[in-house]
C-alpha cells in the first residue's frame, strides 16, 4: 500500500502548518490509569459513564502483581489498573498521585521508528520497543516519558485481532448499562509546573513534531481570582490536542496550583470527551450520578446569543435545556461549541471530565473561560484551597 493511500485512509492529510511528519499518529490508542481498586473503578466507569467491559488481565489470565480492566465506548478505550501486593512498584504512583492516569497511549504505524524519532530529539525513554503476540497477532510498543510521571505508548497494532492486546483475554459481563453517547477524545490537558508551560511547549515541538496553535494568557483568563496560562499542542492532522496548563501569580490562589499540591506534581488534569448530542449525553450522566460544576449566573445566558455571533442561526439547540443542565456555549470564526465540565472524579482535587460538542468550533470556548472558573472557584471556596 502505497504511503499516500494510508495516509487518506487514517485522515493523516496535514491541517496543522508548521507540524512535523517524523511521528505519524492515527489517534488515541487507550489511556491507563492506576487506581487503589480497578475492580471498583471499572464498576463506576461501566455504572455512570455508561463503558462497555472489553478485555481483562489479571490472576485468571496468568498475570500475578496487578489486574486490569478495559472499558470501550465509542473510539475511547480506558485501562484501569491496580496493584496486586504492597510489592508492587505501581503502589507509589497511587501514593504519591491517588488514582491518576499514568500513560496515554497513541496508535501509530510504527512503534519502533516513533520510538527512535523522539528518544533522538531528547524524551526519556520509558520502554524499549516490545513485540508481543498471541493467537490473535502481534502488536508492537514503547513508550517515553512527557511532564511529571505520565507516559505516552506508541502502539502499533499490526492486523491484531484480539479483544485489547496480547496478554489480555476478552471481558464478557453480565452487567452491562447502557452507553451515553461517549464518542472519541477530543483533547487530553496537562498542568505543569510554574513557569515550565513553555518548556514542554518547547518539548512537543521539537520531540513530537507538534505544533501551538492556540493560547491564553492572563488578559483572557480574567477573573477576579483565577490566574493561569494555557497553550494548546495539536500533531498535523490535528487528530491528538494537548493543551498546557501552568499557574500563575494571582488575588488567589490558582485551581493549577490546587492541582499541582494534591496530585503531587505534572499531570493529566481532565480529558474531554466528544458527543455528537450533549443534551442526551449530560442527561443520562446526570442521572447516573455524574456529579457537574454549578451553572453559571443568568446573565451567562442571558449573552449567548452576541457570543454566538454570527453562529446564532445555525444554533440549533434548546437554550432552556441548555441552561437547565448547566452547559455552556461559545463560538469562534468557524463555529460553536457546547461544553460541561464534571466535579474532580476522585478525592483529590485532580483529574476531572469535560463532555464537548464541536458544532464546527475548533476553539477550546475561551469565551466560556471566566464563567468556568468562577464555577471552580466555588468549589475551591468549599475545599478551603482558594
Ligand atoms: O481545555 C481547555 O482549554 C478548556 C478550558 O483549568 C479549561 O477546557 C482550561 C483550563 C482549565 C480548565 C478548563
Ligand atoms: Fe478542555
Amino acid at each position: 500500500m502505497s504511503n499516500e493511500i494510508k495516509n487518506v485512509e487514517y485522515g493523516l492529510e496535514k491541517i496543522f502548518e508548521g507540524a512535523q511528519d517524523f511521528l505519524p499518529l492515527l489517534g488515541t490508542d487507550y489511556v491507563e490509569f492506576i487506581v487503589g481498586n480497578a475492580k471498583q473503578a471499572a464498576h463506576y466507569y461501566k455504572t455512570a459513564f455508561g463503558y462497555q467491559s472489553l478485555a481483562y488481565a489479571g490472576l485468571e489470565t496468568g498475570v500475578r502483581d496487578r489486574a486490569s480492566y478495559v472499558l470501550q465506548q465509542g473510539k475511547i478505550r480506558l485501562v484501569l489498573t491496580t496493584p496486586l501486593t504492597g510489592e508492587s512498584e505501581l503502589n507509589n504512583h497511587i501514593v504519591k498521585h491517588g488514582d491518576a492516569v499514568k500513560v496515554v497511549a497513541l496508535w501509530v504505524e510504527d512503534a519502533r521508528k516513533s520510538f527512535e524519532e523522539t528518544v533522538s530529539r531528547g524524551a526519556k525513554p520509558y520502554m524499549e520497543p516490545t513485540v508481543e503476540t498471541d493467537e490473535f497477532g502481534e502488536v508492537v510498543r514503547s513508550g517515553i516519558y512527557t511532564y511529571g510521571e505520565t507516559v505516552h505508548m506508541f502502539v502499533e497494532r499490526k492486523n491484531y485481532t484480539g479483544a485489547f492486546l496480547p496478554g489480555y483475554r476478552e471481558w464478557k459481563s453480565d452487567y452491562n448499562p447502557a452507553p451515553t453517547g461517549l464518542k472519541y477524545v477530543d483533547h487530553m490537558v496537562g498542568n505543569v509546573g510554574w513557569n515550565e508551560m513553555n518548556i514542554w511547549v518547547k518539548w512537543y515541538e521539537e520531540v513530537m513534531g507538534f505544533v501551538n496553535f492556540l493560547s491564553f494568557d492572563d488578559k483572557q483568563i480574567n477573573t477576579e481570582y483565577s490566574a493561569l496560562m494555557s497553550k494548546v499542542m495539536s500533531n498535523g492532522n490535528g487528530r491528538i490536542k494537548f493543551p498546557i496548563n501552568e499557574p500563575a501569580e494571582g488575588a488567589k490562589r490558582s485551581q493549577i496550583e490546587e492541582y499541582l499540591d494534591f496530585y503531587g506534581g505534572p499531570g493529566v488534569q481532565h480529558i474531554a470527551i466528544a458527543t455528537d448530542d450533549i443534551i442526551k449525553t449530560v442527561s443520562d450522566l446526570k442521572s447516573r450520578g455524574v456529579e457537574f460544576l454549578s451553572a453559571p449566573p443568568q446573565a451567562y445566558y442571558d449573552a449567548v446569543p452576541d457570543r454566538l455571533g454570527v453562529h446564532r442561526d445555525a444554533f440549533k439547540e434548546d437554550i432552556k435545556e441548555i441552561q437547565k443542565l448547566a452547559i455552556m456555549v461559545d463560538a469562534d470564526e468557524e463555529g460553536y461549541l457546547l461544553q460541561i465540565f464534571t466535579k474532580p472524579v476522585e478525592d483529590r482535587p485532580t483529574l476531572f471530565y469535560e463532555i464537548i460538542q464541536r458544532m464546527g468550533a475548533r476553539g477550546f470556548g475561551a469565551g466560556n473561560f471566566k464563567a468556568l472558573f468562577e464555577s471552580i472557584e466555588r468549589e475551591q471556596e468549599l475545599r478551603g484551597t482558594l
